[in-house]
């Protein structure tokens, strides 16, 4: 049985910046959005403990700054330190996702759903963060279910606790219910999923019309699409960790092969090629080293072991750090079938 699931990093910008300064942890965080000077502006997020203050996401900053205590502290959004902080997060994911934000993806999880998102969980912790997991059988119900024990929750909701799940959810929590949506349910006395489900179709369909009436009805009920989106995807990796610790070179190296061949499975089943390599190293510290070469399109496997080891030993050359995991990118991806006709010109 295949589930998906949906992840949503904690307190995410806010908790990037607890990283860069260990010492804000513990005080109430604030990341704002600034738009002329510090007075004024916008919270972006905030961590926990100024969630306890009542601040939140969307927030005028004076409104927060009202809210706030004498430890509180306000910073600006630093993008660039958050997204490499979220690549090395959507790396740990397996096989194909579907990144909808900074800090959401979906994933497909096969056998043992629970015990494979745990080790996720705990491999985001090794990067300083933690995520709320959902599982479901498809996607709606997963992200409902990564909101439903946040920080840091696991909820698995098998198919026939799907229907149980969603009871009592306000229909506003659904998928594709926006609040006029939401506003006119109510207002014909449509409260939660169960009131939905228990809706009369014909009342249903004067107000929505019937096609709408019936997509609500299949929300309510849990029913939704396992389908990822067709995006266009830029970019496949793969990080393992290796099975020992190394410094060594020719150690690393078949890992390197090792990861280099899961990932090109990937690459020839999406049928791409490849115009740029980047190899992945951590250290035993955690720290995230990337290397990476802007290369003419191939689609061979040789090629892309060829570049990715070029790179790797040039790491190991100039560095000397005792590595702990190590991946591999393909990325700039275009479609074998489109650049063979473009050679053709
Ligand atoms: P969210 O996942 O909605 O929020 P979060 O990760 O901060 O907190 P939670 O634990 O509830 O998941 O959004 C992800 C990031 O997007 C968030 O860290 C900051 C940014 N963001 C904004 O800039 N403005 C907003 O209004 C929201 C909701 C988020
Ligand atoms: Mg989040």
């Amino acid at each position: 049985m295949e589930f998906i699931g949906h992840l949503d990093l904690d307190a995410f910008f806010a908790r990037c910046e607890e990283l860069k300064q260990p010492e804000l942890e513990g005080k109430p965080v604030v990341v704002c959005v600034y738009t002329r000077n510090s007075s004024s502006g916008a919270v972006s997020t905030c961590n926990y403990e100024a969630r306890e203050l009542g601040i939140g996401s969307g927030m005028p900053l004076s409104e927060a700054k009202s809210r706030a205590n004498d430890e509180t502290v306000f910073l600006p959004v630093d993008r660039d330190f958050y997204s490499r902080k979220s690549r090395q997060v959507m790396d740990l994911l397996p096989g194909e996702i579907h990144q909808t934000s900074v800090d959401e993806a979906y994933f497909r999880l096969e056998e043992q759903p629970v015990k494979t998102a745990e080790k996720i969980k705990q491999e985001i912790e090794e990067h300083g963060l933690t995520a709320s997991i959902g599982i479901a059988p498809n996607k709606f119900v997963a992200k409902m279910a990564s909101e439903e024990d946040k920080p840091d929750g696991l909820t698995f909701v098998e198919e026939d606790d799907v229907e149980e799940f969603l009871e009592e959810k306000p229909v506003g929590d659904l998928h594709g219910v926006g609040s006029a949506t939401e506003e006119k349910l109510n207002s014909i006395g449509i409260e939660d999923c169960s009131d939905l489900r228990a809706a009369d179709n014909a009342h249903l369909a004067a107000e929505f019309g019937s096609d709408r009436a019936a997509s609500l009805k299949a929300r309510a009920y849990g029913r939704g699409s396992k389908k990822f989106e067709e995006t266009e995807q830029k970019q496949i990796s793969k990080i393992k960790t290796m099975e020992k610790n190394s410094s060594n070179y020719r150690a690393v190296r078949k890992e390197l092969e090792e990861a280099v061949e899961e990932l090109w499975n990937r690459i020839e089943r999406k049928e791409k090629a490849f115009q740029r390599v980047t190899v992945i190293l951590i250290d035993t510290d955690l720290q995230t080293y990337t290397r990476s070469r802007k290369i003419k399109t191939s689609d061979t496997h040789a090629n892309l072991f060829k570049e990715a080891d070029k790179l790797l030993k040039e790491f190991m050359e100039g560095e000397d750090r005792v590595l702990r995991r190590i991946g591999v990118r393909a990325s700039d991806l275009v479609d074998v079938k489109k650049q063979t006709s473009l050679q053709k010109f």
